[in-house]
């Protein structure tokens, strides 16, 4: 600036002296040295070196006759300092040569004593992930998917992408295996993507429930076997897990899996390539900062579960004290303050406090695929079923929830073999980003582990696949219910993004 402002000054006194021929050196207040010359060079006192960061402050010895110092990295201008030293921010990876000149009003010295400053930054290589897009969409969604590959770049993973058309889920299988030895966490699967079909005896409908289930892309070493050749992995409780597994190794999960895939949704005027377009912008906008939720959490346990509702609060770790809100109150044989219309309104409604409190939403209620049906079980209480009322897939489509993330405890909700199945429309007819659910049974029960991994700065498909790993998961065998569990939306997600 020092240098701009004699400029500034010179031409001010040149227009008030016009047509008075004046000397230059009468109106130059610059230069404190005597010799009307450049000034000598300085000399850089930072040693050559080899960083690990992105940045290394240079400093120079102080030159009586200089204004100013100018520095270059490998000979081109970098930077001004009127000081004798300055923080230079080196972008990437390599070798830079650095030199400073000083500067007077008299000209520029010679170039410095050259120092050589080696920046070998280690990447942080925090995972591999892999990404499956339905060959039909890769095209469509390109722009989409490269935003979305940078930012999961930018997050410290590398990234594989896959144009995907094989329907054949074994395949896919075999496709993702070999990546784990890389140092590959997950998978995310993009469009309509084959999944594995399970099924168990439900002794109490007296049916069997068949699902689909995505712990067979996760457990990559474990033993499946279709033995019997019905086209299902028979793996209930009852049959004891007949067609799963420890085989030669472990039957728990290796990685975690997502889906984001809108195609179960079936309703007139839906575009599933908008709505998958529509989100990754928000997902874009999430990771950018401009999407914001504070880091609040709802806990909505309906009449069935609520009456240890303190031990769901103790293990909802992620969100304590004022960061929790907990709606349990419960009467079996009437509507009570848990039910379908305050939930809505907890989650959709704008003008309710909640637009703007909640972050995650995990909510435990009967369901069976489409609807959740707030109230007790017909099965225990055959006259009080659902008398809290049903929230169908109709009005989260109409309503548009707003939180980010929800965990639904909710039999069926995440079933890929149900026709607008209320999971998928929870990822996509609002502002959410991740959703877990349940293609059985069910849900995560049990779930201090992934709570604590979400709490302790994890991503959701990390927090996810830990759960499966939780200590009280298999010993209770709660084998059941693993087997349907889901990750729809965005696994690289974590809480805190804003
Ligand atoms: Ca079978
Ligand atoms: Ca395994
Ligand atoms: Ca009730
Ligand atoms: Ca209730």
């Amino acid at each position: 600036m020092k240098k701009i402002n004699k400029i500034l000054i010179v031409i001010v006194l040149s227009v008030i002296f016009i047509g008075v021929t004046i000397p230059f050196t009468l109106i130059n207040f610059g230069g404190r040295g005597t010799g009307n010359q450049p000034p000598n060079p300085p000399t850089i006192t930072t040693l050559n070196q080899t960083i690990t960061t992105d940045r290394l402050t240079i400093q120079w010895t102080s030159v009586t006759e200089a204004d100013n110092y100018s520095i270059y990295v490998n000979s081109v201008f970098n930077a001004s300092s009127y000081n004798n030293q300055e923080e230079i921010i080196f972008g990437v990876n390599g070798t830079y040569q650095i030199t400073v000149t000083a500067l007077n009003d008299f000209g520029e010295s010679s170039h410095s004593n050259p120092i050589t400053i080696i920046v070998g930054i280690t990447p942080i290589f925090l995972g591999n992930v892999l990404i499956y897009i339905n060959s039909s969409l890769y095209n469509s969604l390109s722009s989409d998917i490269t935003q979305y590959k940078q930012d999961i770049i930018t997050q410290g993973y590398t990234v594989n992408i896959f144009n995907w058309s094989n329907n054949n889920v074994t395949q896919l299988k075999n496709h993702i295996t070999p990546y784990y030895s890389n140092g590959t966490i997950g998978a995310v699967l993009i469009g309509k993507l084959p999944y594995a079909k399970a099924q168990y005896w439900d002794s109490s409908w007296m049916i069997f429930r068949q699902f689909s289930c995505d712990y067979y892309l996760m457990d990559l070493d474990g033993n499946w076997t279709d033995a019997n050749s019905n086209g299902f992995f028979d793996v209930g409780a009852l049959d004891n897990h007949l067609e799963h597994n420890n085989g030669t190794a472990d039957a728990l999960p290796e990685i975690w899996v997502a889906r984001i895939s809108p195609y179960t949704i079936s309703k007139v005027g839906f575009n599933p390539l908008t709505s998958l377009s529509n989100f990754f912008y928000r997902d874009h906008q999430l990771r950018i900062g401009l999407t914001y939720r504070p880091h609040q959490g709802l806990l909505y346990i309906d009449d069935e579960w609520a009456a240890y509702k303190s031990e769901w609060v103790s293990n909802f770790t992620t969100y304590t004290g004022a960061n929790l809100t907990c709606e349990a109150d419960y009467n079996y044989f009437a509507n009570d303050f848990t039910n379908a219309t305050y939930f809505l309104s907890n989650i959709s409604d704008i003008t309710h406090p909640a637009f703007t409190n909640y972050e995650l939403v995990h909510v435990m209620a009967h369901c069976n695929g489409t609807e959740q049906q707030f109230g007790i079980n017909a099965l225990q209480h055959p006259f009080y079923n659902a008398d809290d009322g049903i929230l169908t897939y109709n009005d989260i489509y109409n309503n548009g929830p707003q939180p980010l993330f929800f965990n639904l405890y909710s039999c069926f909700s995440a079933n890929l073999m149900i026709r607008n199945n209320i999971a998928t429309h929870y990822l996509f007819d609002g502002q959410s980003l991740g959703v877990i659910g349940c293609s059985r049974s069910g849900g995560m029960s049990l779930y201090q582990p992934f709570y604590d991994s979400l709490r302790d700065g994890k991503i959701f498909g990390e927090a996810f696949k830990d759960w499966f790993h939780g200590p009280e998961i298999i010993p209770l065998n709660h084998w059941e219910e693993v087997y349907g569990m889901k990750f729809f939306g965005d696994p690289l997600l974590t809480i805190h993004m804003t």
